[in-house]
């Protein structure tokens, strides 16, 4: 027998490519960077029947949770989970040209956390939307190094460890976790069950990793992570420790897929990034009561999944939440090359093809010059901003000169500051924090749609 949550799971599974491609954006799918794969995400409706969806999508949504930033504050440290990182990490270790030099840019990697709580013990997790599971580190965990030398527990930056034990016990049969991040970090513990709330919305007995083994670079603020993304990527292996490869692997309902599941929430979730990064706000079933929102004009577009193909070796699996725009257009120009780009509110900048992030940085005045050493460009501290939007679904998204030139991002040796559009090299392309703080941003799971509202607050 067949029943709901299981639907429900195989459809946010996403691993369906669309029998009919209507959109000639889908075209773009063919050429996938190596080491990459598209796919169009597959909905738990047949298409004709989503006409009634964009009122539904914008119905406002009571379950709604603050979000704080929290930002790299050292030069070494970086977001290792933010889709420039783990493309990076990738496409170094396929021998491609991708993102090396992000490393040193460091600053500007952008984690979100929220408040959730474990059988009513509140926490404060990572949000992350390009994995699935949902974890807090226990009291007595190992803190261990890239090759599982002990360090001691600071060395991997927790906030506050979780106290208890699994609310309903471990699972039975006894199973793990074990999820290697993109840029190396790995995580692992015995997996069980607990209430989980966040956003005013619980799961009941939703199965959760007390991590106990971790190489991890913490921020000295969250516990753990939430995990946004699909159940197809969860990390849960039979057993309680050495075995973690595919035979072994029992996929299970992820937190959000369990709310949808539970009967709590509609299948999608919205995020919307304030200016600066400072917070934000993730809606649980529609869209949060925020202001400057132009409703409109909403863009809909084909939810495509990318998948870091992973390796043996690394045995990380990731992946993002993607779209295909119709182009970019900055003062007088305007590109049409349909590409896909990863929405990722852990990466700060917009990364696009070489020849358009040239060009656009081009058009500061004076023009923006690229810095090896920051993998970045940078212009004159009080440039002239020029006007650029990335058009989704037809509709312009103007991004706004405030987010395009980081005046507190200087240069020592130039005294020039970073603009918000970087180079991505091969691709796959990011639209970053420097996108999302222009817009209302709904992952709408159901329908396998992403759907954009433009925002404006000043
Ligand atoms: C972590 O938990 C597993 C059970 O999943 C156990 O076998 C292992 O010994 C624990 N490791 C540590 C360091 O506590
Ligand atoms: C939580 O949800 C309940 C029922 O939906 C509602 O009455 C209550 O006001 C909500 N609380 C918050 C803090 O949003
Ligand atoms: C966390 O705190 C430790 C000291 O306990 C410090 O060395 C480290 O730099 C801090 N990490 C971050 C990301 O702030
Ligand atoms: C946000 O950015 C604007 C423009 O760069 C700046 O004027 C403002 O002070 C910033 N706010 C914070 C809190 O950093
Ligand atoms: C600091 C650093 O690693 N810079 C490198 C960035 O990438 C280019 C191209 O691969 C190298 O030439 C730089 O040395």
């Amino acid at each position: 027998m067949v029943n709901a949550v299981q639907i429900l799971a195989t459809a946010l599974a996403a691993v369906g490519v669309a029998a009919v491609a209507t959109q000639n954006h889908l075209e773009a799918l063919k050429d996938a960077p190596p080491g990459i794969t598209y796919k169009l995400a597959k909905g738990m409706q047949s298409s004709s029947k989503w006409s009634y969806l964009p009122a539904k999508a914008t119905k406002a949504a009571p379950h709604v949770q603050q979000l704080r930033a929290i930002r790299a504050d050292r030069a070494t440290s970086f977001n290792p989970r933010s889709a420039a990182a783990v493309l990076g990490a990738h496409q170094r270790h396929v021998g491609g040209f991708g993102y090396e030099n992000i490393t040193s840019t460091s600053a500007y990697g952008t984690q979100y956390a929220v408040d959730a709580s474990f059988s009513g013990h509140q926490l404060s997790l990572i949000i992350d939307t390009g994995s699935s599971d949902t974890w807090a580190v226990q009291k007595n965990f190992h803190c261990v190094d890239y090759s599982g030398e002990l360090l001691p527990q600071e060395t991997c930056g927790f906030g506050e460890a979780y106290p208890e034990n699994f609310q309903y016990g471990v699972t039975n049969p006894a199973t793990h976790m074990y999820i290697q991040y993109g840029d190396g970090e790995v995580v692992t513990g015995p997996m069980g069950f607990s209430d989980v709330s966040v956003g005013n919305l619980t799961a009941e007995k939703q199965q959760v990793c007390l991590a106990n083994t971790t190489y991890w670079y913490g921020n000295n603020k969250t516990s753990g992570l939430l995990g946004l993304a699909f159940p197809s990527l969860t990390n849960s292996y039979l057993g309680t420790g050495a075995q973690h490869d595919f035979g072994n692997q029992v996929q299970y309902s992820p937190l959000f897929t369990s709310l949808v599941g539970q009967g709590l929430v509609d299948p999608l979730f919205s995020i919307a990034i304030d200016r600066n990064a400072s917070s934000g706000v993730l809606a649980l079933g529609g869209i949060p009561p925020v202001t400057g929102l132009d409703k409109s004009r909403t863009a809909v577009l084909d939810m495509i999944i990318t998948s870091v193909i992973s390796l043996p070796e690394t045995a990380y699996e990731y992946s993002f939440y993607t779209v295909i725009p119709d182009g970019w257009s900055w003062d007088q120009t305007t590109t049409t090359k349909k590409i896909p780009y990863i929405v990722d509110s852990g990466t700060t900048l917009n990364y696009l093809p070489t020849s358009v992030a040239d060009a656009i940085n081009a058009a500061f005045d004076p023009p923006a010059v690229f810095l090896w050493m920051y993998g970045a460009y940078f212009t004159s501290c009080d440039a002239f901003i020029p006007q650029v939007s990335v058009v989704l679904d037809g509709i312009n998204f103007n991004i706004s000169p405030v987010d395009l030139l980081y005046r507190g991002l200087v240069d020592p040796l130039t005294g020039l500051c970073m603009t918000a559009i970087a180079d991505g090299g091969s691709g796959p392309y990011i639209l970053g924090d420097a996108f999302m703080q222009n817009a209302l941003v709904v992952f709408d799971i159901g329908e396998a749609k992403m759907r954009f509202i433009p925002r404006q607050r000043y």
